[in-house]
């Protein structure tokens, strides 16, 4: 068993060697089982409002491999999305007219001389990257809601890819306290519009995206994940709310370094499956309500996205060419 578990572990390691044979291998999960160790307390502190710790952690798996949950990221503020709604920041904006786009900053490191702007919502954190570049990151990774405006430049055709977490509040195990249990598996969900110089819709999000998953928890069991081709199927794992962590599992996979290159091949991932408004609970949120002329226009209605499962997929990464 162990020979064959460092096999597996060699092959993970060498997929340009193995490109064709070991696609079984790097499909498998990774399984971990129970609470993570606590590496960072907090990213941020929001005083004075309800806000979840946004806390990072790092468990061993079952076969020795490292993993920091709920996901590696690259929380820093020179890297912060401007905001559209924001309680941390005390920037809340009432709707989109009242946003002064001149006054954003345009973020140039995609190259390119045309202005586009995005509009995202985020349950709970993204990290938005152009043709490879990472633009711009969100300020509040687990709550208050918030909802951010990122201005940048870019040349036809890009690729639009971003990092999506669902943070949780039991590192390891995707679970938080609410609806009366202190294991509630939380829900994900990620909203964008991406619009061009002249104010005209160039993207938003939809069945058009590529999503994959990284992270899944909690489970309960390992036999209800089903992995056929790109697809890692979690709808048949059970969500039920939980009192103790006990017998809590997860599953990881390893992050391709390039995965929001142009280059990257993605045609293995599953298209992004779409979700309602009333599905990820955000028409009590004035982060999202404020800015529905832009979300839910009647002309061009951005659908909220992630893989298959909002509920146990945690770390979902999506991409988008533009032509
Ligand atoms: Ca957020
Ligand atoms: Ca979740
Ligand atoms: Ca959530």
């Amino acid at each position: 068993m162990v020979i064959v578990r460092l096999l597996v572990i060699g092959l993970l390691g060498l997929p340009s060697l193995f490109s064709e044979g070991t696609a079984w291998a790097r499909d498998q999960a990774i399984f971990s089982q129970g609470q993570a160790r606590v590496i960072n307390s907090g990213l941020m502190e929001c005083r004075g409002r309800r806000s979840r710790t946004s806390a990072i952690g790092e468990i061993t798996a079952t076969d020795g491999s490292k993993w920091t949950v709920p996901a590696a990221v690259h929380y820093s503020k020179p890297l912060f999305a401007d905001d559209l709604y924001n309680d941390c920041s005390g920037i809340r904006y009432d709707s989109p007219r009242d946003i002064d786009l001149n006054a954003l900053p345009i973020r140039t490191q995609a190259g390119g001389t045309d202005v586009y702007t995005a509009y995202i919502f985020a349950d709970n954190y993204f990290e938005f990257y152009v043709d490879g570049k990472l633009l711009a990151i969100d300020p509040v990774p687990f709550t208050p809601f918030n909802s951010s405006v990122i201005r940048f430049t870019a040349k036809r055709p890009f690729t639009l890819a971003a990092k999506l977490v669902d943070w949780e509040e039991h590192l390891g195990v995707g679970t938080e306290s609410g609806w009366g249990a202190s294991h509630h598996p939380g829900d994900g969900g990620f909203v964008a519009v991406i619009k061009d110089a002249q104010g005209k819709t160039v993207a938003t999000t939809d069945t058009d995206w590529r999503a994959q998953t990284y992270y899944i928890a909690p489970l309960q069991n390992r036999e209800c994940l089903k992995i056929s081709g790109g697809l890692r199927d979690s709808r048949h794992c059970s969500s039920s709310n939980r009192h103790s962590a006990d017998g809590l599992i997860a599953a990881h996979w390893p992050v391709p370094d390039n995965w929001a290159a142009k280059s990257f091949d993605d045609r293995s991932w599953p298209r992004a499956t779409t979700f309602s408004n009333d599905t990820v609970g955000v028409d009590n949120k004035r982060s999202y309500t404020n800015f529905t002329a832009i979300f839910d226009d009647r002309h061009n209605d951005a659908r909220f996205i992630w893989s298959p499962n909002l509920i146990l997929d945690n770390l979902v990464l999506v991409r988008r060419t533009i032509q």
